[in-house]
């Protein structure tokens, strides 16, 4: 059976155009539904595209109807692809936001924002008041010489005060400096008067811990030499000091004391905040609170660094940061500075 020219090219256009629809219809995504694209409408070998070469064996008169029809069917497959892929990019719109979906209703997650510990806290109010006063802040080594943390204040080997500063030794002359008074002597050691300083940071000692004293805990010391100071000087600097820290409502009194670098020297007190000075465990039944010791500075400390003593006179003072903080806030025990108890920490 002989099949006409021109009705073998209509039929082979129908077959191809159905077997293209159908695979058009399965393809399962967009990538799927390119190879199809390119396999019947590719410019260079796609089915559709191969079938238009079949139009030279045709009579002329028959070309450009059959032309047309090749045209049209293309025309139908694009449009049928266009919609297809149209409906794969939807679907793969929805399942996109299927798996990806967030829930703007649920709880976020909190994030813990940290503060200052309130030693740190108290050191900071402390170096404001005094940089206010016209002080300058130092630093010294917390592991000293023996020379320094001793005999340069005029506490030599073997006297008794030494007890009262007693250290952690390192071997050799090495210890952890128990008070921050060794740095007035580097001060003093580096420059001339005046001299304006405050020195804040850590001390330790071999003290028995309870409410009030710790192994390991901060100080701040105080250091000014100059012409024509004074131990009024000292009760006023401290006196501001005191307003500007707890207020005018606390009471805050002087008292003898004894340091072996310091001549007078004395002791300030702050009224008990637990009782108002009636008497309690935290004050030891006194009502009292010492945050300091003070006094003019001995004039053989003066000397060990070379200063003109008949020129030069001095005030000094050392506070301790954790009792300032206790005042403050009313914490009752200085343990719990130390403990990273996050339920007392919060509070502050
Ligand atoms: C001294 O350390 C002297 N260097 C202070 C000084 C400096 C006097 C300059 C004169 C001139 P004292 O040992 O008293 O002094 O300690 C000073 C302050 O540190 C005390 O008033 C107290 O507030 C604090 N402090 C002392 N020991 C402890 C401790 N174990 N725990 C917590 N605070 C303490």
């Amino acid at each position: 059976m002989t099949v006409e020219p021109k009705m073998s090219l209509r039929e082979e256009l129908a077959a191809i155009a159905a077997e293209a629809r159908a695979q058009i219809e399965r393809a399962a995504d967009l990538k799927a539904l390119k190879s199809v694209e390119v396999e019947f409408l590719g410019r260079k070998g796609g089915k559709i595209t191969n079938t238009l070469r079949g139009l030279g064996q045709l009579p002329a008169e028959e070309r450009p109807a059959v032309g047309k029809l090749v045209n049209e069917v293309r025309d139908e497959l694009e449009a049928v692809l266009k919609t297809k892929e149209g409906a794969l990019r939807e679907a793969e719109r929805q399942e996109k936001l299927r798996t990806e979906r967030v829930d703007v209703t649920l709880p976020g997650v909190a994030f813990d924002s940290g503060h200052l510990h309130p030693v740190t806290r108290t050191l900071r109010e402390i170096k404001q008041i005094f940089i206010g006063l016209g002080f300058e802040v130092v630093d010294g080594p917390e592991v000293e010489t023996e020379y320094y943390n001793f005999e340069g204040l005029n506490i030599p080997a073997d006297h008794a005060a030494r007890d009262m500063w007693d250290s952690f030794y390192l071997g050799g002359d090495l210890l952890l400096r128990s008070h921050t008074s060794p740095v007035q002597v580097r001060v003093m050691e580096k420059q001339q008067p005046p001299v304006r300083v405050i020195v804040p940071g850590k001390c330790f000692r071999r003290d028995a811990v309870d409410a009030t004293h710790h192994f390991q805990f901060h100080q701040v010391e105080g250091l000014l030499v100059d012409e024509g100071i004074s131990f009024a000087h000292l009760k006023g600097l401290l006196g501001e000091f005191a307003r500007q820290m707890f207020g005018k409502q606390r009471k805050s009194r002087f008292v003898p004391e004894y340091f072996p670098f310091t001549e007078p020297s004395a002791g300030m007190m702050i009224d008990c905040f637990a009782c108002e000075g009636s008497g309690c465990r935290i004050c030891k039944q006194s009502g009292w609170i010492e945050i300091l010791g003070s006094g003019m500075v001995h004039p053989a400390v003066l000397e060990n660094v070379g200063y003109d003593t008949q020129k030069y006179t001095g005030l000094a003072f050392g506070m301790g940061v954790e009792r300032i903080a206790m005042l403050r806030h009313g914490i009752d025990d200085i343990r719990l500075f130390y403990e990273n108890d996050l339920r007392f920490l919060r509070q502050f």
